[in-house]
């Protein structure tokens, strides 16, 4: 049946507000407008940025739709898209990549004037809703929702990648591994023989390690609260494991001392800012970089003691490996294919998104690197 050009009624996971469960609901989609696309989802990831806008650590509107990390096929396309068609298949992503705003012309912007992250406004780029459930009009996470047979997002948004790509594997390849993977080889540029720190080793901290493996890492020091990452991760590469909680001092005493002064890198994944502290204080003081890659809960402050910042350590943000999304996360893919990049070890759970409420309780109790949902 041809759908394109007419509302499409789906099953969709709403949120309705903030701490509720979510509720699988039968949702309206409208067609996308110009400069849209409209996706058939095939499969989607539970990253820890959608725990985190469901508990209201994001500052996002609701009743929204959520998720952002998918994989599908575009099922129509509004008036002037030119860069995908019907059939094609595509990532959604949280960053878009406008190809015109300062960020986007800037040689090193990656985070596009466009994106709906920080703030979010939960609507679409002409500030109205594809959504409707019940009557409501329901909001958009990021412009990306995914938890949802269908969702509509803007051209910017979505990644064409190559047709042999499987889509119950790549949708890890539209947020968190390249999130994890570019911060240690495109935003930090792990050097080879380096010691690095990855403090949280959820999907994020596990793309981490995979990039400064890769990189020539020679140590790689793997931080977690729950023990039953470790295993996980020294498949991936870690060579000494800490859980912060069994220390007799704070982490970063403890990784000054393991480093003979600090690390080389130390990436931040677990998203707080006690954590963050810990990895800018693990830093070797006149070399270290630290890299800012979780999102710490809005509001939330870092308090650094203002004398040392002159010592030369680097403290650095980065948003989806500050890569430009458009251009980078089609290579991704490709890489992914030819054997250069292996994600199938983070892909440590898979159910039909019928069972999303159990992946979310998989999710809370820490069990996967990463749960894919198969529409
Ligand atoms: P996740 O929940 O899979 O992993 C987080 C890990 O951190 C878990 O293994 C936790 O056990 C661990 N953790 C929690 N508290 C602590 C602590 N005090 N000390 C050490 N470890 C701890 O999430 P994820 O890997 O999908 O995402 C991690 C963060 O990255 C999260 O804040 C998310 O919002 C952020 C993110 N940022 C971007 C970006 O572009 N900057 C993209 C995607 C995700
Ligand atoms: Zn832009």
């Amino acid at each position: 049946m041809d759908t394109s050009g007419k509302t499409i009624s789906c099953r969709a996971a709403v949120a309705w507000a903030v701490g509720q469960p979510l509720s699988l609901e039968e949702v309206q989609v409208e067609p996308p407008r110009a400069g849209e696309v409209r996706i058939k989802m095939a499969s989607t990831s539970i990253c820890g940025t959608d725990a985190r806008v469901l508990k209201g650590w994001l500052p996002l509107p609701f009743p929204l739709i959520p998720g952002h990390e998918g994989a599908g096929t575009v099922e129509s396309v509004g008036p002037g898209v030119t860069s995908v068609r019907s059939g094609d298949l595509v990532l959604t992503l949280i960053i878009p990549q406008c190809r015109e705003c300062q960020a986007c012309l800037h040689p090193r912007g990656s985070f596009c004037d466009k994106q709906d992250v920080l703030p979010s406004s939960g609507l679409m780029l002409d500030g109205s809703s594809r959504f409707f459930c019940r009557g409501h009009s329901i909001y958009h996470s990021f412009r990306a929702s995914t938890f949802t047979e269908f969702t509509v997002v803007p051209e910017i948004s979505v990644a064409k990648i190559p047709a042999a790509a499987p889509l119950d594997r790549v949708c890890l390849l539209s947020c968190g591994v390249p999130t994890g993977y570019g911060a240690a080889v495109h935003a930090a540029q792990v050097t080879p023989g380096s010691t690095c720190v990855v403090i949280g080793l959820g999907g994020v901290g596990s793309a981490i390690i995979l990039g400064c493996k890769v990189s020539g890492a020679a140590r790689i020091i793997g931080v977690d609260i729950n023990e039953d990452k470790f295993p996980g991760a020294r498949k991936l590469g870690v060579t000494d494991v800490l859980n912060p909680g069994r220390l007799s001092r704070p982490l970063q005493e403890e990784i000054q001392e393991m480093t003979g002064g600090g690390a080389d890198f130390v990436f931040e994944a677990a998203g707080l800012p006690e954590t963050l502290l810990a990895a800018w204080e693990s830093c070797h003081k006149s070399y270290g970089t630290c890299l800012a890659v979780g999102l710490s809960p809005d509001d939330s402050k870092l308090v650094l003691n203002a004398t040392p910042i002159i010592t030369g350590h680097t403290l650095k943000g980065v948003c989806l490996g500050g890569y430009k999304t458009r251009d980078c996360v089609p290579q991704m893919v490709s890489d992914y294919l030819q054997g250069r990049l292996d994600i199938d070890p983070l892909v440590t759970h898979q159910l039909p998104f019928a069972k999303l409420q159990e992946a979310m309780e998989l999710y809370r109790a820490g069990k996967p690197i990463r749960c894919v949902l198969l529409f």
